[in-house]
């Protein structure tokens, strides 16, 4: 059985620090969620932006909620933090004289989108507008420096965040490597992106960190016993580092296993 991952040692036993606070677009004391599942929004259309549709919120998890379009499939749900500008109050849309869309891959003809508004919203449960948080304003300038530690939205899995490492720093980006996953889900995003979080964010949110994933890469110490140094590369020198021998990545490609004690994907 593996033991509950902790910040302060893994910071310890990388060498590395954390990110500091005022490099996120994150508020210093996270947002309370005070959402329930069922409850009903405004959200942006993560697959078509300039539309407004109605969602509800699936699942409540840490400072975020997952949201499925209302008229869509249940393969396209998203994960948005309460004080994210990308949802708003039931009737925000149109006090703004807008017009609530059907979400892209509505599943029913489009000529019966205003009926299906009607019913959708009818006995609804709205989400009051007090449970909507400000956005926390712009981080500038860019402060993040390669080889700080954060906590990161997976993308290709963004129910899942994860302790990750700044790889590299451009303007206003930042390149996000995962640690233990020998970068197949890294990326690279703007430095104010609402997909990365201070250390600490998820056990101060009660959202559930990731372990790092165990396709474990070269450590300062273990670098030098490796048969092939011209495998280390600037990515792995960067990537979490275990003092153990380096295990094998037991039979799976690399980067897409799952890591040890966690539901299947
Ligand atoms: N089932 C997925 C899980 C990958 C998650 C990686 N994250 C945590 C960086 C897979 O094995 O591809």
């Amino acid at each position: 059985v593996k033991e509950q991952f902790n910040w302060d040692d893994y910071l310890k036993e990388t060498e590395s620090i954390a990110a500091p606070l005022h490099c996120f677009r994150q508020s210093r004391i996270p947002p309370t969620n005070d959402f329930k599942v069922g409850m009903k929004l405004e959200a942006r259309d993560p697959r078509n932006v300039t539309s407004v549709c109605i969602a509800t919120v699936i699942g409540i998890t840490g400072a975020r909620l997952r949201l499925r379009l209302d008229g869509s499939d249940n393969k396209n749900d998203f994960w948005r933090l309460v004080d994210s500008s990308d949802i708003q109050p039931i009737g925000t849309c149109e006090k703004k004289g807008g017009m609530l869309q059907p979400p892209l891959g509505f599943q029913m003809n489009a000529s019966s989108w205003p009926m299906f508004l009607l019913r959708t919203l009818n006995g609804a449960e709205m989400a009051p507008a007090a449970f909507f948080k400000k956005e926390p304003p712009k981080p500038v300038p860019n402060c993040f420096k390669v080889g700080m530690k954060l906590e990161a939205i997976d993308r290709k899995n963004p129910y899942l965040i994860c302790p990750a490492t700044i790889g590299d720093v451009k303007g206003d980006e930042v390149f996000v490597t995962f640690d233990g996953w020998r970068g197949a889900f890294d990326y690279w995003c703007r430095c104010d992106s609402r997909d990365i979080f201070p250390v600490g964010w998820c056990s101060l949110t009660g959202d559930a960190l990731q372990p790092p994933g165990n396709n474990v890469s070269i450590t300062k110490s273990s670098a030098k016993i490796q048969s092939s140094p011209s495998k280390v590369t600037r990515r792995s020198m960067q990537s979490p580092q275990k003092s153990a021998p380096v295990p094998a990545p037991r039979g799976r490609k690399p980067g897409r296993g799952k890591p040890p004690g966690q539901s299947a994907v």
